[in-house]
């Protein structure tokens, strides 16, 4: 299929086109710039809704149970599975697998499971290519969920127009997020698990935390806190009205202000990437000179990119 003939055939909405497109930019594989042009240039403006949150709070069955809602009121959606390739997730993704199996023969969903950066679960700029290409194939919703460790739920928050954090009810998650700073970067606040004791304090704890943040103006924006039992399908409803009620307060100016924000994180991580090959290939008398004390890491760096 050649690169234009591919074109057409996303355009045309063609399952196997989008799987081929999907490919060809997350391998930057010939002709992935022609593709990505051709799905950035699509009018289409899905809500890119970013999950995150500790491993096993429920984010995979959320976005489940957020598809069979959407999907019952005639809705698309994508879903961009982002795979921690370390060995303390390794099993995520088997799991993700297996809960969007009743998914599977919808062909108005489509699951894309991909690899991540590092052990940290930082995106990658392939990773937002991939997530382009879903885009201008305008699916009605997006979805992205990361495992909340490390760097990607701080990833998610640059690159997603909203951000849904999932926390569960016990093991102070809720405080604990309060401390780490993660309450920031969520628009929304998911305490999934609710039938499990304590979810009302933990919502409390939440909305407690939230009153104690000083210097908000009056146009700054409460993370609604959103009870949900995502495996029976409860809240889920709340979840989305919260989400939507994020996309009518950032309006259209505020949306722009995201993909600039994203476009930002692109072009940061595209030159991380571009350092980290001109570091694997540094020559050993530079690295020496650096570890001998000859040259700092500036300078090194300098030279590196002459
Ligand atoms: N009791 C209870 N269990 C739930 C609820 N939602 C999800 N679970 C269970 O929690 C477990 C983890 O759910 P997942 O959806 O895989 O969680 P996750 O956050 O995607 O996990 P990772 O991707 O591995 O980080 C599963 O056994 C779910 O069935 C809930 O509302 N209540
Ligand atoms: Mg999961």
């Amino acid at each position: 299929m050649t690169a234009s003939t591919l074109i057409d055939r996303y355009h045309a909405r063609d399952p196997r086109a989008l799987a081929r497109a999907l490919t060809l930019v997350e391998n930057d594989a010939a002709g992935s710039a022609d593709v990505l042009r051709a799905a950035r240039a699509a009018p289409h403006r899905p809500p890119v809704v970013g999950v995150t949150g500790s491993p096993g709070s429920g984010k995979s069955t959320l976005v489940s149970a957020l598809i069979a809602h959407l999907r019952a009121a005639g809705d698309t959606v994508a879903v961009l599975a982002v795979d921690p390739s370390s060995p303390f997730s390794g099993g995520a993704i088997l799991g993700d697998r297996i809960r969007m199996l009743r998914h599977h023969a919808d062909p108005g969903v489509y699951v894309r499971s991909i690899a991540s950066r590092g052990a940290l679960g930082g995106l990658s700029a392939r990773t937002l290519q991939a997530l382009s290409v879903l885009e201008g194939f305008a699916f009605d919703w997006i979805f992205i969920e990361t495992v909340g460790v490390g760097q990607s739920e701080v990833d998610i928050a640059a690159v997603a127009d909203h951000t849904v954090l999932v926390l569960t009810p016990g093991g102070g998650d809720g405080v604990q997020a309060f401390k780490a700073g993660i309450m920031e970067i969520a628009d929304v606040m998911v305490v999934n698990k609710s039938d499990l004791p304590g979810a009302d304090r933990v919502v409390r704890e939440l909305r407690a935390a939230q009153g104690l943040v000083t210097s908000h103006g009056p146009d700054d924006w409460f993370a609604p806190v959103v009870k949900a039992r995502a495996d029976q399908q409860e809240g889920i409803e709340g979840v989305l009205n919260a989400i939507r009620a994020h996309r009518a307060h950032l309006g259209e100016a505020g949306l722009h202000a995201r993909r600039h924000e994203r476009a930002r994180f692109e072009l940061r991580a595209a030159l991380q990437d571009r350092a980290g090959r001109l570091v694997a290939g540094a020559g050993a008398d530079l690295i020496d000179r650096l570890a001998r004390g000859d040259l700092s890491a500036d300078q090194a760096a300098a030279e590196l990119l002459q």
